[in-house]
């Protein structure tokens, strides 16, 4: 009896600032709160058999490299048998390594591979659509009477035109007429990407099915594809223009989501200790949490895209301002107990983080790149960074449309053209935002094609910055953006501070420096950023004084504070400790 009124003395004091660090402590500790993600583009990462496309074995002769950078987990994006409508997205056997890939011993050895490394690997697992080339397609679109016919979602035309007016978010309908019977099918994304119906228990069986048999090979988790579309409205009710703008808004609004979650999380997630983290593009900050809420038994994370896409509006980037980002950070850190944020800035979908958010300019690309490396790693939330993010890799120079791969580039051009968008403004927008930036190879060394391939070209071309910008030059030079990197990696990892301390923006108004601390848990960190091209002054609080500089990405002199402003060189960063 005493203990339980000491537990509710402990739980009524928490609601109290002064005993913050007791609420700390009652944040449920999770391997997965504490590790750093490194995401993995297989086609992009490393091509082992000179065919210009990346391998597993590719990765697999990675993983010392890996290991040096000092990652925790992997997130490799699909490995599965595909056409590659969507670069893997599009899954035509769940059971099969896809063929430019490898085979399963490859995937068995790259799995073994990271695990004796005490390396985690996280796989992509894409339920929302399969690829029209599955087998269970080809059979529901045989006939209306077919077995499988509602594994997919399929609805007679309207007038002799599709169902309703959704889109796809790849350009033009969302339903595609196919079969004998005439009836449509519905994609949100590619033709090739038929959705799968969730509301047929047989098909969710079979998604479970794949999961356990990913899961007892030893994977440590899922990626969950824009896993907030699974449910449908079953009403399919027209878009009114608003809702056409932003589809997401429908799809990702459907009335059994936690239905689902909470099922999958029952039949599966719950029998293995794995990780989970959704992608829930277009969803809101409330919908992430609902997911996401530890007592709701759906999901662990969600990544909220809200931070890496500040300022797009479809393929379109806006100007954004310093303060409205930081806010961002500071609404997702206030989430409860009960929630755990995700930390990015970019991934395969993303242009590169240091051409977004740094200035990938030759004066200013290493040290702006060490500074977002410094923000990934010192907020609060699992950080996943992305292939290439670690060297400091840009946006590719696209001249044409030709250079493109992208199914949702070349998908919206008609309808970005018809819009009257001229086809110059649409590829000078794709320069910011297209997703094909981060798809380009990784670069390697100064050798031809970036060390990617010894082949004679890659699938998609190598920036033709890769003789600067490559890993090989980076592990030679001590203060590249790779060991700022494995500093910061090792400097996090050592310090409870940075992963469970509270998150506090010391000067949220302020418009060229993001500066904030990590407390609670120990020591007190003071991040201090300046993200822009001009030397700045910044006003320093007294209580920081006597503070000690840990890490800095340019060479300082003064490693305690003292004075009462900080004089910050353009784009530089700095960690201080409490002592
Ligand atoms: O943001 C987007 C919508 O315009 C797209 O970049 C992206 O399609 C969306 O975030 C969903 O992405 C995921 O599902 C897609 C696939 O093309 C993406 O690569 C994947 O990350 C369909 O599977
Ligand atoms: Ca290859």
């Amino acid at each position: 009896m005493k203990n339980h009124f000491l537990l509710i003395i402990i739980l009524l004091a928490c609601n109290k600032q002064d005993v913050q660090y007791e609420c700390e402590d009652m944040v449920k500790r999770e391997w997965w709160k504490e590790q750093v993600v490194y995401q993995i583009y297989p086609r992009s990462f490393m091509d082992s058999n000179g065919d210009g496309i990346g391998d597993i074995q590719g990765i697999i002769s990675k993983i010392d490299y890996l290991d040096t950078l000092g990652v925790d987990i992997i997130w490799l994006s699909p490995h599965f048998d595909s056409p590659n409508a969507d670069n893997g997205y599009d899954i035509r056997n769940y059971r099969k390594v896809m063929e430019e890939f490898g085979t399963m011993d490859d995937f068995d050895q790259l799995l073994n591979g990271l695990h004796e490394r005490g390396i985690k690997l996280i796989i992509d697992l894409v339920v929302n659509h399969s690829s029209d080339e599955h087998r269970w397609f080809q059979e529901s679109m045989s006939s209306k009477e077919n077995p499988y016919r509602d594994y997919y979602i399929w609805k007679p035309g309207n007038n002799g035109k599709e169902p309703n007016n959704w889109p796809s978010f790849f350009g033009g309908s969302a339903w595609e007429q196919a079969g004998p019977d005439g009836e449509y099918y519905l994609h949100y994304f590619a033709k090739k990407q038929p959705d799968l119906n969730w509301e047929n228990p047989k098909l969710r069986e079979e998604v479970y099915d794949i999961m356990r048999y990913w899961l007892d090979k030893g994977v440590d988790g899922f990626r969950m594809d824009v896993i907030p579309l699974i449910s449908k409205h079953q009403d399919f009710p027209e878009m009114d223009e608003e809702m056409l703008n932003h589809p997401e808004w429908i799809y990702a609004s459907g009335p059994r989501l936690h239905e689902f979650l909470n099922e999958m999380n029952r039949k599966v997630l719950s029998n293995y200790d794995v990780m989970t983290v959704g992608e829930a593009f277009g969803v809101s900050p409330e919908l992430t949490q609902r997911m996401t809420d530890e007592r709701r038994n759906e999901i662990d994370l969600a990544f909220l895209f809200d931070i890496a896409r500040i300022g797009r509006d479809n393929w379109t980037q806006n100007e954004w301002k310093l303060n409205e980002w930081k806010a961002l950070f500071t609404m997702q850190s206030a989430l409860d107990r009960f929630h755990w944020p995700t930390i990015f800035l970019t991934n395969h979908d993303n242009p590169r983080s240091v051409s977004k958010f740094g200035n990938d300019s030759p004066e200013y690309r290493a040290a702006s790149a060490k500074l977002l490396a410094m923000l990934l790693l010192t907020q609060r939330g699992t950080p996943f960074l992305y292939q290439g993010e670690e060297i400091g890799m840009t946006n590719y120079p696209f001249t044409s449309f030709e250079q493109f791969d992208d199914v949702e580039i070349k998908g919206n051009y008609d309808d970005v053209l018809a819009s009257g968008v001229s086809a110059e403004t649409y590829l000078a927008e794709l320069n910011k935002s297209g997703r094909d930036h981060a798809r380009t190879p990784m670069q390697w060394s100064d050798t031809i094609l970036g060390g990617f391939t010894d082949g004679e070209n890659s699938w998609l071309g190598v920036n033709p910055n890769y003789d600067e910008i490559n890993a090989e030059t980076d592990i030679r030079n001590p203060n590249s953006v790779f060991h700022f990197y494995r500093r910061l990696l090792d400097i996090r990892k050592d310090n409870e501070s940075l992963i469970y301390g509270e998150y506090l923006d010391i000067d949220p108004d302020n418009n060229q420096v993001f500066a904030y601390t990590r407390s609670g848990v120990g020591d007190t960190y003071l991040v201090v950023l300046n993200m822009s091209d001009e030397a700045v002054s910044f006003d320093i609080n007294n209580e920081f004084k006597g503070y000690n500089l840990i890490l800095c990405n340019t060479e300082r002199t003064d490693d305690i504070i003292g004075q009462e402003q900080l004089k910050l060189q353009p784009w530089e960063a700095r960690l201080y400790r409490s002592n």
